[in-house]
């Protein structure tokens, strides 16, 4: 009972790195005494410290004696290779710490089960897989990037109550403010947006993040006519873009022409976006573009906001693929969101 009680705090704490930490997971880790937390810490920043390390440095210097007698609860299996920093696994069997709880095993090659063996072989108790199906959707994206080689997709479009995604050829608004203020925290988290050539045309959009605190993706979207005006948002050099098969011309700095042959691949940019350790992809739209993702079964997640405004004509918003899983609903003022995950057996 209590075991998932400080697993759920390592969760929490693991979240705060979201954004941050790519493709790194997403780690909190708390060091219990008779019940009560004497420390908690997490994993902050890519390069940066992991979540057991902060932890253990948090203990106040009056408890440090209480380490030897403590539980650390850390929701990934403590690392065991020499890698921006030492392993995490002999930090803990330095300190002797007596218990340790984690959610799920790493499934990096670099520690695979080698962080619980080298704790057990020194005689630390270690209770494993508590929680473990949260743990896995929590780091779901880690999952895929370790295990799939490929960043994990997100496909999010906004629909009205009769199935369209906007007018024909205008820029059609669907969800709410307080939406909004979600799809930019969704763009904080990703590594990179994408948008297809005529969704870049007919909005105009940024694809910035405003209304979140926290970064901003990186940009993606095709343009193999150089249709995008330079006046246009997408073309104003304010954060890293790519355009895929178009050649520039002018000054920029963080926007480059990426060539490939049209139309381009899906596998190709996710290779690609791999080799640039973007691990999270985040696609916005259109109809065509996610279309091309759902075609080819290279999705991980649907995000898909609904209206109550009818449009009675327009662009139909693609069909929900019958593998998709219904795992969430949220009500955001008038907006309905569902988040649907792809059948891959790891989180059912
Ligand atoms: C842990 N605790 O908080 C994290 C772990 O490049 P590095 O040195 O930061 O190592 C990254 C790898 O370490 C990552 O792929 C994953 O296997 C593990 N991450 N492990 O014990 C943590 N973030
Ligand atoms: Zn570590």
């Amino acid at each position: 009972m209590s075991d998932a009680l400080f697993m759920e705090r390592c969760f929490q704490l693991a979240q705060k790195g979201a954004g941050r930490v790519s493709p790194n997971p997403l780690v909190g880790a708390v060091l219990v005494h008779q019940g009560q937390i004497i420390a908690e810490g997490w994993h902050e920043q890519w390069g940066a410290p992991h979540a057991e390390v902060n932890c253990l440095n948090n203990v106040p210097t009056n408890r440090q004696h209480l380490i030897p007698e403590s539980t650390l609860y850390c929701n990934l299996e403590p690392c065991a290779h020499y890698g921006k920093t030492p392993p995490c696994a002999e930090l803990i069997v330095h300190h002797k710490i007596s218990t340790v709880v984690i959610a799920n095993t790493d499934p990096n090659p670099l520690v695979a089960g080698k962080g619980i063996q080298m704790l057990r072989h020194a005689g630390i108790e270690v209770r494993t897989r508590i929680l473990e199906q949260q743990g896995a959707w929590l780091n779901r994206s880690f999952f895929t990037w370790i295990q799939e080689k490929r960043p994990f997709v997100v496909l999010k479009w906004a629909q009205s109550a009769d199935g369209y995604l906007g007018l024909p050829g205008q820029r059609t608004p669907i969800s709410g403010k307080t939406t909004q203020r979600l799809v930019h925290r969704w763009r904080a988290e990703a590594d990179a947006i994408m948008v297809g050539t005529k969704t870049a045309l007919i909005d105009n959009p940024r694809l910035d993040n405003r209304y979140f605190t926290g970064k901003a993706p990186l940009r993606i979207f095709p343009d193999f006519k150089d249709q995008i005006p330079e006046h246009y948002h997408l073309m104003d050099d304010s954060q890293d873009t790519w355009l895929i098969g178009r050649s520039l011309s002018g000054s920029y700095q963080r926007t480059q022409g990426i060539q490939t042959e049209s139309p381009f691949s899906v596998n190709w940019l996710l290779e690609k976006l791999y080799a640039a350790n973007k691990a999270i992809l985040l696609v916005e739209g259109g109809r065509a573009l996610l279309q091309q993702f759902i075609a080819q079964g290279l999705w991980d997640e649907l995000r898909i906001i609904e209206n109550p405004v009818r449009l009675k004509n327009g662009l139909k918003a693609p069909e929900i693929p019958e593998s998709a899983n219904l795992v969430e609903t949220m009500q955001l003022e008038e907006d309905v969101v569902r988040i649907f995950a792809a059948q891959n057996g790891l989180f059912n």
